[in-house]
């Protein structure tokens, strides 16, 4: 079966799935795209062959749609997942499931009354090679229970838009989510040190940002978020545990040695980084829409998570207190008790 996907958000990620949809993927096609910037819906429906549609909700009832996948505007994700929900179609959502807890909270609730899971989140980090050989030997117990984790997360630069918050919301949001999924543990607690700022950034941004985590079993993570750190996109994890540490690889590059130097080139962009980790993303995706299996990827309820933990990292920079995530019970389609 060809899963017939229809787009809402035909933005710089809407296009790279849109791509990868159709050139990396088997047993997918993208029939329907829509933007609220005409112009850009069209250039990526006629790259594709797929048509246009005037909304989010007329790309959700259409009768060629199997499947939604959701690239627009955070602030705008809700009203699409819980369409696609009351229609009955699998959903895929770029991060974050929605801005704020209500929403996710609406969303968790739509899904738990249709009776199976929908929706997955677009934590591609999950499908890293990386870090699937971290969770691997963390599960296997090789290194013992962890106790910390330290992590860097560094963007060479961002645009003036970027906002201090942004920092939690919109960047560390990835680590929050792959923490939780590789320690099989909740994060409870956030708190935010902010050194001395680089010069090299726009007047308004703390950065960089520390930012210090505890999860309910008690493992302390330390999180550097850098932003304008120049020298390229570079994401660090390192597990410690009682009897070892496992620390996530760099992606492969061959090393030059020249006029006396030896040296390895550092990527300087989320999509090349995580590129193949979105491949993967996106096959798995699509084989279990083919099969009409639940997802197994990030659920609603890990982005519900990722949404309250974040507001709480943010409350954390803003008072200089440490804040507790408080999440409401686990409902039993994701595996709680509630
Ligand atoms: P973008 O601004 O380039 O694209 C968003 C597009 O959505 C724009 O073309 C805009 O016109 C359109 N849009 C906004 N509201 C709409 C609506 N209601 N209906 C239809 N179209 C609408 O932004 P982007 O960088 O592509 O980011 C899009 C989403 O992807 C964001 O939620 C962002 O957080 C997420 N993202 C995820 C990753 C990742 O690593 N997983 C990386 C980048 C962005
Ligand atoms: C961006 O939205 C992403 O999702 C990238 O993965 C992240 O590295 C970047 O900091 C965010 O702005």
């Amino acid at each position: 079966m060809t899963v017939r996907v229809g787009v809402i958000g035909a933005g710089w990620i809407g296009h790279e799935h849109i791509r990868r949809l159709t050139h990396q993927v088997t047993g997918a096609r993208v029939t329907a795209v829509t933007d609220i910037d005409a112009a850009r819906a069209e250039e990526a429906a006629a790259s594709v062959g797929a048509r246009v549609l005037p909304d989010g909700a007329a790309v959700v009832a259409a009768d060629d749609v199997d499947a939604v996948l959701v690239t627009s505007w955070g602030p705008t994700h809700a009203e699409h997942v819980l369409n696609a929900i009351a229609a009955g179609k699998p959903v895929f959502c770029e991060k974050p499931l929605a801005t704020t807890a209500e929403d996710c909270l609406r969303i968790l609730e739509a899904e738990t009354a249709h009776g199976r899971r929908l929706v997955q989140v677009g934590f591609m980090r999950r499908y890293d090679a990386g870090y699937r050989q971290m969770k691997q030997v963390i599960d296997s117990g090789r290194i013992g229970e962890p106790l910390i984790v330290h992590c860097a997360h560094r963007n060479p630069t961002v645009p003036e838009s970027y906002t201090s918050a942004m920092a939690a919301l919109d960047t560390a949001v990835h680590e929050v989510d792959v923490l939780r999924w590789l320690l099989d543990d909740e994060i409870v607690s956030a708190q935010v040190v902010t050194p001395r700022s680089t010069s090299k950034r726009f007047e308004h941004l703390k950065d960089p940002q520390i930012m210090l985590f505890e999860t309910a079993k008690g493992v302390r993570i330390d999180l550097e978020v850098f932003v304008n750190c120049q020298y390229g996109y570079d994401i660090q994890c390192e597990a410690v545990g009682e009897e070892g540490l496992v620390r996530l690889p760099d992606p492969a590059a061959v090393g030059v040695r020249t006029a006396a130097r030896h040296s390895t080139e550092v990527l300087t962009d989320w999509v090349g980084r995580f590129a193949e980790a979105f491949d993967t993303e996106f096959r798995e995706w699509i084989a279990g829409v083919a099969a009409g299996e639940e997802p197994t990827g990030p659920s609603a309820w890990d982005g519900y998570a990722a949404t309250v933990i974040t507001a709480a990292t943010v409350e954390a920079l803003e008072t200089g207190r440490v804040v507790g995530t408080d999440l409401k019970p686990r409902p039993t389609l994701y595996g709680g008790t509630a």
